[in-house]
């Protein structure tokens, strides 16, 4: 696909700098609302786990409440499976999301109540055993961010959502943003450096879940902007080392500092007033103007739970990196376009998905400027065309969905997330009626406390 002039800002910011952002990444997964199940959870009783540790454990919604934290989940625009391979997403943070109340734990332990699932955990706040399902979650994002140096207090944090379930929206970031939020306030830290709290969530996916997904849940979960859509360019968001941080967007040890003010612009914490496109060239994130007019962008559901562990998402990571040692690059986005033809099947379909969908991001970044929303839509089908033929990451269910949607008048349909199941994104012109089962999805804010 040629690469119009006009996209603006957000291409190869950091072409000709080494790979540094293929380590610590994030997750979606299909979720229970408010948590985030894992494939067959595994070590989860017949019938729930419920009442075993229900008795074992303090209800988690007694005593005042210390911090109530938000994280949306995401939609993704375009710009699916570039985000390991350091690439261009476009993304925005949705305004469902999970929401995490803390309260004071009293006898040292971690009390956790998944309310929507009726679910409960109970840990020891330091070093936490690890576990199967959701509640590896809970304890990753305690066990790292207690690696980070922070002091996390002993809490009992309820947990509800309001995402669909099964939805593929990234449930996981949002509990996860959720949860690191709540417990930061609790312990009484301040305002995290968001970019790196997206690298050390990312972790828990890789180190505690079994995903090895990248950055663009977190990212989009934190710094989510009304209005807009993100558009990423991950090589620069793992690229450029904040304080303490080594290259490749792995925290290293310590307390994280506090947020630049780029970081602060990015996320929407000076009430939107920052110039758009300014902070990219610094953090890897672009805030791109999502103007639909009277368009409308829904998800629909598959119905097909999707599960990234368990799904091919590991393999087609696998994949992308074999495709690179076979390259002798260190990352995708450092192939050239006769890279495909140099490759085995199925690598060479992999790596051809990878460097078109970076350029659909730069399409869709140049449509939304133009206000070219029938573009837009061709740039939804494309993408899908490629997941579906290429990355080989669709399912039948999906395809049915898509193709509905389009019967039904839809401009562009599209998977959205790691594949395997979960929605479809669709671009609906004004005057179409919408399925019922529809949701409507738009940019909201970035994961925040709320008041108490
Ligand atoms: C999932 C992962 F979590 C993301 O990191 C990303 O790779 C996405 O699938 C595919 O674009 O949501």
């Amino acid at each position: 696909m040629d690469r119009p002039a006009n996209v603006g800002r957000c291409v190869d910011m950091t072409d000709g700098q080494a790979a540094g952002g293929g380590g610590a990444r994030s997750a979606e997964v299909a979720l229970d609302s408010s948590v985030p199940p894992r494939p067959g959870e595994p070590g989860e009783p017949a019938g729930g786990p419920r009442r075993s540790r229900m008795r074992r454990g303090r209800p988690a919604g007694r005593g005042p409440v210390t911090a109530v934290a938000f994280g949306p989940g995401r939609v993704n625009l375009v710009g699916e499976h570039t985000d390991y391979n350091d690439g261009l997403c476009l993304p925005f943070a949705i305004e469902l999301g999970v929401t995490v109340r803390a309260r004071p734990s009293l006898d040292g332990l971690m009390r956790m109540h998944a309310v929507d699932i009726g679910s409960h955990d109970v840990f020891p706040a330091v070093a936490p055993p690890r576990v199967e399902g959701w509640r590896s979650f809970a304890r990753g994002v305690v066990a790292l961010l207690t690696e980070a140096g922070y002091s996390i207090r002993p809490a009992r944090l309820t947990i509800t959502g309001t995402l669909p379930r099964g939805a593929g929206l990234s449930s996981s970031a949002a509990l996860e943003v959720a949860l690191a939020l709540a417990l930061l306030a609790h312990s009484g830290h301040g305002e995290p450096d968001r970019r790196q709290l997206a690298g050390l969530l990312s972790r828990v996916e890789n180190e505690w879940v079994g995903a090895r997904t990248g950055l663009l849940d977190q990212t989009a979960s934190l710094f989510g902007r009304p209005g807009h859509a993100l558009c990423l360019d991950v090589r620069a968001l793992g690229a450029i080392p904040a304080p303490g941080q080594a290259p490749g967007g792995v925290p290293a040890p310590g307390p994280l500092p506090a947020p630049p003010a780029s970081a602060a612009r990015a996320s929407g914490a000076d009430g939107g007033r920052a110039t758009p496109g300014a902070e990219p060239a610094a953090t890897g994130i672009e805030p791109v103007r999502l103007d639909l007019g009277r368009w409308r962008l829904v998800t629909v559901d598959s119905g097909v739970r999707h599960a990234i562990a368990a799904s091919g998402y590991n393999t087609r990571r696998a994949e992308c990196a074999r495709a690179c040692e076979l390259l002798g690059i260190g990352s995708l986005r450092d192939a050239d376009q006769d890279a495909p033809g140099r490759l085995p099947e199925p690598l060479g379909r992999r790596v051809r998905h990878v460097l078109a969908e970076n350029e659909r991001v730069r399409l869709a970044v140049a449509a939304l400027r133009a206000g070219d929303l029938p573009e837009l839509g061709r740039v939804l089908d494309a993408s899908h065309a490629s997941l579906r033929d290429l990355y080989e990451v669709s399912v039948p269910e999906v395809e049915a969905t898509a193709a509905r949607l389009r019967a039904l008048g839809a401009a562009g349909a599209r998977m959205v997330g790691g594949g395997f199941g979960g929605s479809v994104l669709a671009l609906f012109p004004p005057g179409r009626r919408l399925p019922a089962e529809a949701m409507r999805v738009a940019p909201g804010g970035p994961g925040r406390l709320l008041p108490r």
